[in-house]
């Protein structure tokens, strides 16, 4: 419990401000929690805790300390609107790994014991007996090794698949072969009969999953996208599953979300879409970090998970 009485601003499409409101208030002995319109005196703004910006930015918020984004990834905050010494934290809370690792774990899965090929058939009526491979047959590559990254090719490892992993920085990861930059990537991606990525967005990742890495797969690769819809160039997507380079795909997010109804993902033999739903944050677990940003911002300490700008994530 703290005895000052933050104010925070909340505004996000997606999130509820009623359950954040409820998550956070046990944390402090008073809180004062604004939503949009609804902030009577935005000079007294301490913390903005937000999915996208507000249409009218932040520039009300005169004594604004810090920004809480309420997801992982900040790829939807608009930078050039937030003053430079503003520091900005994103959210990771102890369930979202758990999801992904989930969600992960389910699409690896679906790909080595060929359910995506036994539902085909299934529904043709076919009954056709195929030999399982153990799981240290099938190679899997992981972009992005950071705290979703990590935590997923970890997990993989421990149910005995071969993973490999990618980040920008060389990595040491126990039972992982680590890869940086951009000829490590290609040597990743043609190792990996299984290739998962969980990047963040920023303009040096934009379109990393195009022809050129196709190219590079091993006939008959699986893509497994969790990262953002503007990662992967969809067109060559559909070009590589055409030839044969791209066996199938499990994409999670997609550059226009919701998908547009005449996209030539929807219905393609192919690709398993799901609405973004890998990861998730809960608010109730969640609080816990957000409450201590607030603790943070207000002492003018650095943030939790406080992202580099000057890398983007
Ligand atoms: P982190 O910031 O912890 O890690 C990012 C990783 O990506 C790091 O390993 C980093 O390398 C690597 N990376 C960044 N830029 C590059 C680059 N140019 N080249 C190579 N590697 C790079 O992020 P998280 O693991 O927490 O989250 C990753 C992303 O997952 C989020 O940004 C979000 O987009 C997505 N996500 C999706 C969800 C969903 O429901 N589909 C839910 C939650 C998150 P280094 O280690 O060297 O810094
Ligand atoms: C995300 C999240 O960044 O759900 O996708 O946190």
């Amino acid at each position: 419990m703290t005895r000052t009485a933050p104010h925070v601003f909340f505004h996000s499409e997606p999130d509820s401000a009623d359950d954040w409101r409820e998550a956070l208030a046990p944390h402090f002995e008073t809180l004062r929690f604004s939503v949009d319109g609804a902030c009577a005196d935005p000079a007294s703004v301490d913390v903005a805790l937000v999915w996208k910006l507000p249409p009218q930015g932040l520039d009300a918020f005169t004594r604004l300390r810090a920004v809480q984004s309420l997801h992982a990834g900040v790829n939807h905050l608009d930078m050039r609107r937030i003053p430079a010494e503003l520091p900005i934290a994103r959210l990771v809370d102890p369930s979202l790994g758990r999801y992904m690792v989930e969600y992960a774990k389910a699409a690896v899965y679906r790909y080595h014991r060929r359910f995506h090929e036994f539902e085909r058939l299934s529904r043709e009526g076919v009954w056709r007996f195929s030999q399982p491979t153990l799981a240290g047959t099938t190679s899997i590559g992981v972009l992005g090794l950071g705290v979703l990254g990590s935590e997923i090719a970890s997990a993989l490892h421990g149910e005995g698949f071969e993973v490999f992993g990618w980040s920008r920085a060389p990595k040491a990861i126990e039972g992982i072969r680590t890869y940086a930059g951009a000829q490590g990537l290609r040597e990743m991606v043609a190792r990996s009969r299984i290739v998962i990525n969980v990047l963040p967005l920023t303009d040096a990742t934009r379109h990393v999953l195009a022809q050129d890495l196709f190219d590079c797969c091993q006939p008959r690769t699986f893509l497994i996208n969790i990262g953002r819809g503007d990662h992967l160039v969809e067109p060559d997507l559909l070009s590589a599953l055409e030839r044969g380079q791209i066996e199938a795909a499990t994409l999670d997010v997609a550059a226009i979300e919701p998908l547009p109804p005449d996209h030539a993902f929807w219905n393609h033999p192919a690709i398993l879409l799901t609405p973004h739903v890998a990861g998730s944050s809960t608010p109730a677990l969640a609080a816990a970090q957000v409450a201590e940003n607030i603790r943070r911002a207000l002492a003018g300490k650095p943030l939790l998970q406080q992202i580099d700008r000057t890398k983007g994530y």
